[in-house]
């Protein structure tokens, strides 16, 4: 990390650990929970309601913005930053999920990843070298290596050449990346649900030498607790003084489960895409505002919310937008729902540094099963 980037831990509970990661952008408060913003935008709110939410850093791809508007464009016209107005830290994802999603789509070798566009069909290359050029064209502020990220259940064969290609493209990221300044650069491990290829790949990404360390190829079709176990045994060969990053995960129960294995920093895009689909987050679970039984209900989706959004509509209200999948029912979930995340992660933070961090989940666990009334 460049001496801009500094992460301090201040607190740990068991494996769960509280800190920050100061940046030229401002600081991030860990555990993290990072909205995702694909297209340069959390979908469906303004920059200030994401903030409001209480996000210290956003999301955005690599993949997405160089088909569209294309990363040489976002640079002329000032960064990713300056383009959607959000003027804190931006961690971008590299491409590497893709090369798992978009998997019909793409043709992998040694020197990179060919994406047909799911756009317009267009031809589209990402090599190491080419995924951290885009990252630095967007000016994002924590960039990630290009890697392939392998869906469960694979073949040990599978999973460990996935896996040491990654390390080889980790290598060619470090390089490429070098010249950077006030940016940092995390490495991804990979190894599927193998703990000794998942021991190796980390061995190798700290033989190189990262600013934070992204754990990634899970939450891919794999049970929750395969993930748990997964993370049980790779952050004890992670460096103590780096943050850890587990990538495209999850439901607030798999937050809860992985801080408590030391993860730092989270990203999902499902509070988001939830609340397009008419789920609520709140204490007390998630609520399906499509069902019928809300249609005369006047409460609140939670009258004690912190969040006045989460206060001031009533189910009824709330039912008929999404029946009629109107634009205020997106809005007003994904703010409701990356409120609760944000909460969620303020609640895992103090819980750390007063060292009650086992008796608040079971406490946050017991709301969710009391269930919406
Ligand atoms: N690699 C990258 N991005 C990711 C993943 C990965 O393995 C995942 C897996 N959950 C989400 N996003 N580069």
């Amino acid at each position: 990390m460049t001496e801009d980037f500094q992460f301090t831990l201040q607190a740990t509970d068991g494996m769960a650990r509280r800190g920050q990661i100061d940046t030229p952008r401002g600081e991030i408060r860990t555990p993290a929970f990072m909205p995702v913003g694909t297209a340069g935008t959390v979908k469906a709110l303004y920059p200030e309601q994401v903030r409001e939410t209480g996000a210290d850093i956003l999301l955005g791809n690599t993949y997405h913005l160089m088909l569209r508007p294309g990363a040489e464009r976002v640079a002329r016209l000032g960064g990713l930053h300056d383009f959607m107005d959000w003027q804190r830290p931006i961690l971008t994802d590299s491409g590497g999920f893709q090369v798992m999603s978009l998997s019909k789509l793409r043709k992998l070798n040694e020197d990179g990843v060919t994406f047909k566009s799911h756009i317009d069909g267009s031809a589209h290359t990402l090599t190491p070298e080419r995924s951290i050029e885009i990252q630095k064209l967007l000016d994002s502020d924590i960039i990630m290596q290009l890697d392939e990220c392998v869906a469960l259940p694979a073949e040990y064969a599978e999973l460990e050449r996935a896996m040491e290609l990654s390390i080889r493209w980790a290598e060619r990221s470090k390089k490429a990346f070098d010249d950077a300044k006030g940016r940092a650069l995390f490495g991804i491990v990979q190894g599927g649900d193998n703990s000794e290829l998942r021991a190796r790949s980390a061995r190798g990404l700290i033989d190189i030498g990262f600013d934070g360390y992204s754990v990634g190829g899970l939450a891919v079709g794999e049970p929750q607790e395969v993930m748990f176990k997964v993370l049980e045994d790779i952050t004890p060969h992670l460096p103590v003084e780096k943050p850890r990053y587990l990538m495209g995960v999850g439901k607030p129960d798999d937050l809860l489960g992985a801080v408590g294995r030391g993860i730092d920093m989270f990203d999902c895009v499902h509070p988001t895409r939830a609340g397009r689909h008419g789920h609520a987050y709140t204490r007390f679970g998630v609520i399906n505002l499509k069902n019928a039984r809300h249609k005369d209900d006047p409460r609140p989706l939670d009258e004690t919310s912190p969040n006045p959004t989460a206060r001031r509509f009533s189910r009824a209200y709330l039912h008929h937008l999404v029946r009629c999948e109107e634009i205020l029912a997106a809005m007003i979930l994904s703010q409701i729902n990356l409120s609760y995340y944000q909460e969620l992660m303020a609640g895992m933070r103090s819980a750390i540094e007063d060292t009650r961090f086992d008796d608040h989940c079971a406490a946050i666990r017991e709301g969710w099963a009391r269930g919406d009334l």
